[in-house]
């Protein structure tokens, strides 16, 4: 279906052989082309063909079928999509996302809605800064997020510049970690920043940045670009919009041929799972609960809990306070089962390959 120039343009915007194992099953049209989502505006969509971006929508029959399933285009897709007689770019169909990060949206009472917020990476870069930003909770939150998608991990610490002791900060951080994932600091301001993430910078790689806002995801996007491509503030220039805050989702490419997502500060990080699997991504706790006297021990107040004491309050606190908001969504909003064995489905096996490629 494609030449070998074309897959070879595709590579270069982190098109990966899992992804061509989908297109064979993904019924097209013969006149579609496979482009990548590089930024996402309410309905209208930029795509990018390897050389150049252009502007799309989706057809309305794909955006049924997705939502319908709860889903949705995200920055990081891969689509098929043709031009009409007038240029304009229409998208057809969605490869299944390889990873999706998702998170819950709750209106207050009773509503539980889905977002997707970028699909396809290999590697997050989950962003805190080391001056008033510094949270240990919110980094958890974001942990279990990204661990529970099956995408591989690195938390920046940024803002080491104004932090009396970054060493000890990436120590603490350290000790919160699974095995594999790693911990760095460093000044987003600087070209530094791009040598200490060199490693995960790799060809064809696809990297997201997540975080607070305020972290230095822009600034740090910047310094691993190397130009302009991203503002973090100001006008951009070409389009004349104002942009003083990241709005969407965009993807640029580093010098070293990585793609790297920044995504805008989520104020609420709500995470899209079931229990069970919460329970899996804090692994001390996990195995800790194998010597608690209950097997189903909740590790509240329950006699011969080995969990409690054992480990830190605050850090047990978090995780009950997370399994509760995932208890309360299934009770509530999530009784289409179907939908839930689709993204568990997607999400498991996503976990399952990344610990194939760790040889896990
Ligand atoms: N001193 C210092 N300032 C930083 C660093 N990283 C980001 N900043 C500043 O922090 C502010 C917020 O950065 P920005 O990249 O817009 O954060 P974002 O909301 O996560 O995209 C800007 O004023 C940056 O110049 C850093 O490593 N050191
Ligand atoms: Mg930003
Ligand atoms: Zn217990």
């Amino acid at each position: 279906m494609f030449d070998s120039s074309i897959l070879e343009r595709l590579r270069g915007i982190g098109l990966a052989a899992a992804h061509l194992q989908s297109l064979a099953v993904t019924p097209a049209h013969d006149d579609a082309a496979l482009l990548r989502v590089v930024e996402v505006q309410r309905d209208a969509l930029t795509l990018h063909d390897g050389n150049d971006e252009h502007p799309a929508q989706a057809l309305p029959a794909l955006l049924a079928e997705l939502a319908a399933q709860a889903d949705a285009l995200a920055v990081g897709d891969w689509v098929l999509a043709a031009r009409n007689p007038h240029g304009q770019w229409w998208v057809q169909q969605r490869l299944p996302p390889l990873t999706q990060l998702a998170r819950r949206l709750h209106d207050g009472r009773d509503k539980v809605t889905r977002t997707v917020i970028v699909s396809n990476v290999d590697t997050a870069l989950i962003v805190m800064g080391l001056d008033l930003d510094y949270n240990v909770r919110r980094l958890e939150r974001y942990l279990a997020m990204v661990r529970l998608a099956g995408i591989g991990t690195v938390v920046v610490l940024t803002k080491a510049d104004l932090c009396d002791d970054p060493a000890a900060r990436a120590a603490e951080v350290a000790a919160l970690l699974p095995p594999d994932a790693a911990v760095v600091t460093v000044n987003a301001l600087q070209a530094g920043a791009a040598d200490a993430l060199a490693p995960w910078l790799t060809a064809g790689r696809t990297l997201v940045l997540l975080g607070a806002s305020g972290t230095g995801k822009s600034t740090l996007t910047n310094t691993l670009v190397g130009d302009a491509l991203q503002l973090t503030g100001g006008t951009r220039s070409g389009d004349g919009r104002g942009r003083h805050t990241t709005t969407a989702r965009t993807l640029h490419r580093t010098p070293q041929g990585a793609c790297i997502i920044d995504t805008p500060g989520l104020r609420t990080l709500r995470l899209d799972s079931e229990a069970g699997d919460v329970q899996a991504v804090f692994d001390d706790i996990a195995q800790l609960s194998a010597s608690c006297r209950f097997r189903d021990c909740r590790h509240h107040d329950e006699p011969g809990c080995a969990v409690r004491g054992a480990v830190d309050d605050a850090r047990l606190r978090n995780f009950h306070k997370l399994l509760r908001e995932t208890q309360r969504d299934t009770m509530t909003a999530l009784q289409r089962k179907a939908q839930l064995q689709v993204w568990k489905a997607r999400s498991k096996a996503s976990r399952e390959r990344l610990r194939e490629k760790q040889g896990r």
